[in-house]
């Protein structure tokens, strides 16, 4: 289905579009870590891609990706939303793609444009003429019970990233009940563990955007 989707994207675009991945998720939760983790991953499977950032009225994580060294900082791009940061990625998210567009303009092999949007609530998604696929990044720390609320975020998104395990015993939470509540309310949609500060799960997080969007194994 969402093979059949991309490629008739692609050939609306001229065969020539890169994939575009969302992702979102509340302040603090770890989508900027996310996208530090990935950069030297995709980085060694050869995978050309570029970033947009989304903050509010500044450019904080497009500064913090450029200055990391870890990725050619004119592949970084910042739209300041200035407005309710779910705005930007589902209602009129002409900006980002306006960004994607001008990215792609630039550097004619490019694969994949991840976009992060500003840090917003459980309800935030990503409109599809936006994105190919999103994902939705929670952390451990926001406390086990998120996945029983069921936001938009988390039982919509294509993959669900559950970041910060490692901070599990620290904060009081069962991790095991936490990804199983999870999965229940998901179905079969995937669910990743990740603790971004070790790199465990990074490697499957690649692996799920390439057999999505890149149609790579
Ligand atoms: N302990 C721990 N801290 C993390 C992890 N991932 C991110 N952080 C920290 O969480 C904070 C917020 O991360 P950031 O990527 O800026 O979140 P964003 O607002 O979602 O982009 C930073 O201080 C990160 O260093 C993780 O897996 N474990
Ligand atoms: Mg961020």
């Amino acid at each position: 289905m969402l093979h059949a989707l991309r490629v008739s994207d692609n050939e609306a675009r001229g065969n020539a579009s890169a994939a575009r991945v969302g992702i979102g998720g509340p302040v603090g939760s770890g989508k900027t870590a996310l996208i530090e983790a990935l950069i030297p991953v995709l980085q060694r499977r050869n995978i050309d891609f570029a970033v947009v950032t989304n903050d509010l009225v500044t450019k904080e994580d497009a500064e913090r990706l450029r200055r990391s060294g870890l990725i050619d900082p004119a592949r970084v791009s910042a739209v300041e939303a200035g407005a309710c940061p779910h705005t930007v990625i589902r209602e009129d998210p002409t900006l980002n793609i306006a960004a994607g567009d001008e990215l792609e303009a630039r550097f004619p092999g490019l694969e994949l444009i991840l976009f992060e949007s500003g840090g917003d609530n459980l309800a935030s998604t990503f409109s599809l003429d936006l994105v190919d696929w999103w994902i939705f990044v929670i952390d451990v720390a926001g406390g086990d019970d998120i996945p029983r609320k069921k936001g938009p975020g988390l039982l919509r998104c294509d993959l669900l990233v559950v970041n910060k395990v490692d901070l599990a015993p620290h904060v009081g939470v069962d991790l095991d009940r936490m990804l199983a509540d999870a999965r229940q309310v998901r179905g079969a949609k995937p669910v990743i563990p990740t603790n971004l500060k070790s790199g465990v799960g990074v490697e499957a997080v690649v692996d799920a955007i390439s057999a999505a969007v890149l149609f790579r194994v």
